[in-house]
């Protein structure tokens, strides 16, 4: 039988960590074979919901889980995880400036960087998904200089996901025959939605979205706005934000990092940037990328149009200026 694995969910008293515990104890994150340990983290003020959390993950029974640490104790959170899913942060509330809600994640992700630098397990995976995702995700990675930049990544595979959505719909067909759409940038709603190499299995081989789209009006105009503004639809919509899909795609984003991409198929993750595509280097850009072995490798070579040039251009801009501000709340 293979070793537990253990895994941490920040905020885990919230949506979110609602959604996504189950998940991991069940195998959709990790694999079916696969045991795990949850060690659940969230704040003084939301201890006893946490702990509910927790009696509901012992009353579900869970074959493959095979323990649950539920704590409001960051080092102990920490210790020893081999998969980190940092989910809790500082929302932004009404009538905040931008500034004061970046102060708050800056100062949340900057201790957790250091208790993750000295408890976690070596080679730790770590998968930031609250807000300012990129930005948080860098701060993380700028405090735990001994955690390679290649383990810190930012989530952008819901919007990923939401784009292979908007095509299955659009042309009817299932979303598993949808691949290779691209997120660039930032989680937020700069991010630009490519579809120029995207791809739909039909009975007579592999087609280009946009020839069976033949609506590039559409695929430049609502298609991306559609996905950039899926957040605030939901919010309309549900009343609350996204979370089963939040949580689903967090489990495609690990899984996939673990076990590999299928071959022929790439996805989106916010990754430590090289300048890749002539985007800024030095911040958590989202690229498409293939993943063998445990590692990510961004896809090279794919040609950029005027249009999406633009478009890369801008949302690196906005993570630049991003950048800026969370440095400016470091002093
Ligand atoms: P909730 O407010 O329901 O849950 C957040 C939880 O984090 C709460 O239980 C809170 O007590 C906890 N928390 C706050 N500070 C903490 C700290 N210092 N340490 C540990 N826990 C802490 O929000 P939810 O709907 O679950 O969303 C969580 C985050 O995901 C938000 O920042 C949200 O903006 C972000 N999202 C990111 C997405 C992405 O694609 N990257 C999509 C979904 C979501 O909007």
């Amino acid at each position: 039988a293979k070793e537990p694995v253990r895994v941490l969910v920040t905020g885990a008293a919230g949506q979110i960590g609602y959604a996504l515990v189950p998940m991991i104890a069940r195998g959709v994150m990790l694999g079916p074979d696969q045991p795990v340990i949850l060690h659940m983290l969230d704040i003084p003020p939301a201890a006893e919901a946490l702990n509910g959390v927790k009696m509901e993950l012992v009353d579900a029974a869970f074959p493959l889980l095979k323990g649950v640490v539920a704590t409001t104790d960051v080092v102990e959170a920490c210790t020893g995880v081999n998969i980190a899913v940092m989910v809790g942060g500082f929302p932004r509330k009404e009538g905040m400036e931008r500034k004061d809600v970046m102060s708050k994640n800056v100062s949340i992700y900057k201790s957790q960087a250091s208790a993750l630098e000295q408890h976690a397990a070596p080679n730790c995976k770590v998968l930031v998904v609250a807000n300012p995702a990129n930005t948080n995700a860098l701060i993380l990675k700028e405090f735990a200089p001994s955690i390679p930049a290649k383990n810190i990544t930012a989530l952008t595979r819901l919007d990923h996901n939401r784009a292979l959505g908007q095509i299955s719909e659009r042309l009817n067909v299932q979303v598993c025959d949808v691949k290779n759409v691209i997120i660039w940038g930032n989680h937020s709603s700069t991010q630009y939605p490519d579809v120029n190499h995207a791809t739909v299995k039909t009975p007579s081989g592999e087609k280009p979205v946009r020839e069976l789209v033949k609506d590039d009006a559409w695929l430049n105009g609502e298609f991306i706005t559609t996905v950039q503004q899926r957040g605030a639809a939901i919010i309309k919509a549900r009343k609350l934000s996204s979370a089963l899909s939040a949580a689903s795609s967090a489990c495609d984003h690990i899984r996939d990092w673990v076990l590999g991409t299928p071959e022929g198929t790439w996805v989106s993750m916010g990754v430590y940037s090289d300048g890749s595509y002539n985007v800024p280097a030095g911040v958590i850009y989202s690229f498409p990328v293939t993943c063998k072995n445990g590692e990510w490798t961004i896809v090279q070579g794919l040609a950029i149009d005027e249009l999406s040039r633009k478009k890369l251009d801008l949302t690196g801009a906005e993570l630049c200026e991003e950048k800026e501000l969370a440095y400016s709340c470091l002093s």
